[in-house]
Formats: C-alpha cells, structure tokens, sequence
C-alpha cells in the first residue's frame, strides 16, 4: 500500500537514515520531513536526496501546531524521531527537553487525532526503562519492565511515551511504540561516544571516559533499527510496545579499547574524566517480540565488522563532522569536559 508520511526530526541521525531506507526499499511512498533543524539536526545528512521529488523537507517546530496541523492534512501516517536526545545535556539544562519531548508529543497526538492518522509510531528508547545491575547478566528489559527513567533526557522520553498510551487507551488512536537501544552508524552527531572518540582520535586529541569505564551499552547498527521502525509501521499492532535491541552489550572501556585498536592508537589516549551524574550502568534489550511477532531481525550490527565500518565512514567524512564540531557546538565541547580532553 502506497503511504504519505510525516517524518518528525528527518534531519537527525536517525530520521535521515530512516528517510533514506523509505526512499530506497518503499519507492512508491512520499515524504515530508518536519524538522526544526536544532544543532543536531542537518540537512548536509540529506544532500543525497535534494532534487528528489518525493521528499518534501520543511523546516519547522513540532510545537508549531499550525504548521503540523496543515502538514498532517497532506499525510496518513506519522513517524516521530524529533527530540532532544543527549543525556549530558538534559543533565546541564531539561527544559528545551521538556519543551520538543514532552509538549512536542503532545502537540504531534493531538493534531494527529483530528486529521484522523492511520499510524502514529512513536520512537523512544531503552533508557525509560532506566538501569540494570551488572551482577545479574540475564536481566534484560523487556516490553512489561516497569518504566523507571534516570535522566531528564530519559524522564521526558518517559512522560512522552505515556501521553502515546493514554492516546491510544482514551481515544482509540492507532499508535505504536519502539524502545531501542544505543544506534551507531553515520551521521551521528559528534557529541555521542563513538562519533566523538573517533573524531578526536583523528585529530590526535584524547577520549574522555567517564567514571570506571565499566557501563554497558547494547550497540544496534542505525539502519537495523530503521528496519525495525518500518516492520512496526507496516505489520505492528496498534496500542502495542515493541523493544528493538541488538543482543550485542559492550562496556564503555571494550568499546573504548575496540576503537583504539581500529584506528591503530594506544591506550594512552584514554583520559578519564568524572563520571556522568546519575549514569546509568548496564541497558541490554529483549526483543524477542518483535522478532517472533513481526519476523524483524539484526542484519548489520555484527561486530566487529559493523564498528570498522562505522569507523571508517568517520574517517571518510571529515569535512562532514568537522563542521558540525564547529560553531556553536565547540561552547558545549568546553564546558562538558572542562579543557580536560
Ligand atoms: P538527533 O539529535 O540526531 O536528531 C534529532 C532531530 O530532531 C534533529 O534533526 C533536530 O533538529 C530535530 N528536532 C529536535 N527538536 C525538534 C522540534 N522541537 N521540532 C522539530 N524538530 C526537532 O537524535 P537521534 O539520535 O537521531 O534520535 C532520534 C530519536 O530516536 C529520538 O527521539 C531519540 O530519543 C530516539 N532514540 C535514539 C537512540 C540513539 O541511540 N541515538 C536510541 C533510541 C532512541
Ligand atoms: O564523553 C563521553 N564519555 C563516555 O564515557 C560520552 C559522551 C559518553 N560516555 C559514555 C556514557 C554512556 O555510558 O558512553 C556511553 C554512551 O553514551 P552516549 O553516546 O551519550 O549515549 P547514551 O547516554 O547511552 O544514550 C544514547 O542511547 C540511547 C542516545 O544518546 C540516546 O538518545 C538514546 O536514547
């Protein structure tokens, strides 16, 4: 079936490559990509599709009820990635958190449910389910874990996926949410671990490691979680919660030390720095729902393979990260690590 979709913060990481797999793998669909274009979001991360007829980008916020209403009236299914997403900068300010997660959601479901959508999905993540202890390896969360968010970025995701549930259980609406766990792949905002450990290692400076290293991250290439988001859209029941993971759990410092040894650098670039306020030690995702309901699975997260080539699209975009390190985001750089790295 041919779609119209509205693509909430297309111009990010993950909502281009989302944009870019529609525009592939479903031809015939056509989207409009809604995006305020904060300094995460990029429209260099869409050149390959300028002049492409079926692709509408717009720049605009998702508060702008105005705006949303009049492009939801063209569309009949809505697919939201717009948010705030780093944790360290929800920890230095909440409020533009609270303002695009949490009053942006609640803008997006309204104005859907007026225009009568036929699919609204939801991307969230694994970090509202908040931390799992290290001691216990068969713990996993899975769609019934009780929802226990760490961080402000984690709590507005939170509050956000709870407005789409009472949309669904109140009004009927057609929903759909995803939970993933940690994306890696290109055109990842340098401000996120491996994007910037690899930036900074390509200008020689060290890597910032927060607290004993020891955190655990489960890391799912970003193009098998868009597959994920386009499985859910086309075969996901409405109402329904479903967990995206990649079954593939590595430590802050396996990573760090993966990363070093690809890039041919030793281990006296690790700077150890405070750790995170209230970091979260371990994520790890079931998604075995999704894999026996919907058929989804991982095609390209294996490791090491999948973080070679990862690094290596880093090391073949410079100029791409070097410009989004510039500017506005060099201020940030300074205050979050203190001139230390
Ligand atoms: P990102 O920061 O790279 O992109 C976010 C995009 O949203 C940007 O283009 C930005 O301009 C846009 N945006 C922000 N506020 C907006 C507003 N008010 N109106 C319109 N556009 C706005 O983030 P990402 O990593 O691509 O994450 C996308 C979504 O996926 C987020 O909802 C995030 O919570 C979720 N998620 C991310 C991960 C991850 O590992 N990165 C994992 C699970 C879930
Ligand atoms: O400088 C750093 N040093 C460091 O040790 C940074 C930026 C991070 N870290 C650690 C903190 C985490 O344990 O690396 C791990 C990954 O950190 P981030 O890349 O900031 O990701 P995380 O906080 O795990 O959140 C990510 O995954 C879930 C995304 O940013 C979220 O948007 C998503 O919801």
């Amino acid at each position: 079936m041919s779609r119209t979709l509205l693509v909430t913060g297309g111009a990010g990481f993950i909502g281009s490559n989302f944009v870019r797999l529609i525009r592939r793998d479903r031809p015939d669909w056509t989207v409009t990509n809604l995006d305020a274009l904060t300094y995460s979001g990029n429209l260099e991360n869409l050149a390959d599709l300028e002049g492409d007829a079926k692709h509408r980008f717009v720049r605009g916020d998702i508060c702008d009820a105005d705006v949303v209403r009049h492009l939801m009236s063209e569309c009949d299914v809505v697919v939201h990635f717009a948010a705030e997403s780093h944790v360290d900068r929800s920890i230095q300010d909440s409020g533009p958190f609270i303002q695009s997660n949490v009053l942006g959601t609640q803008i997006l479901l309204d104005v859907a449910r007026a225009a009568n959508i036929d699919r609204f999905v939801h991307v969230s993540t694994d970090e509202v389910y908040g931390s799992l202890p290290l001691d216990q390896p068969e713990l996993k969360f899975t769609e019934e874990s009780m929802l226990a968010p760490n961080s402000p970025y984690a709590a507005s995701k939170a509050a956000s996926d709870l407005l789409v549930r009472a949309a669904h259980h109140t009004f009927g609406m057609p929903t759909i949410i995803t939970r993933c766990s940690n994306n890696f792949g290109p055109f990842q905002f340098p401000e996120k671990v491996i994007p910037l450990f690899v930036s900074n290692l390509i200008e020689d400076k060290p890597v910032p490691l927060y607290g004993d290293g020891l955190n655990v991250r489960d890391w799912l290439h970003v193009e098998d979680h868009c597959e994920a988001i386009l499985t859910v859209l086309e075969r996901g029941a409405p109402g329904e919660v479903y967990n995206v993971g990649g079954d593939n759990e590595r430590s802050n410092l396996e990573l760090t030390h993966e990363i070093l040894r690809l890039m041919g650098k030793g281990d006296d670039m690790i700077r150890r720095v405070q750790d995170r306020l209230g970091h979260d030690r371990r994520y790890a995702i079931d998604s075995s729902k999704l894999q026996s309901e919907l058929g989804w699975k991982p095609t390209r997260s294996a490791w090491p393979d999948a973080l070679e080539q990862t690094v290596r699209w880093y090391c073949d975009h410079e100029q791409w990260w070097r410009r989004v390190k510039s500017g506005a985001y060099r201020e940030y750089y300074e205050n979050q690590y203190q001139g230390l790295v």
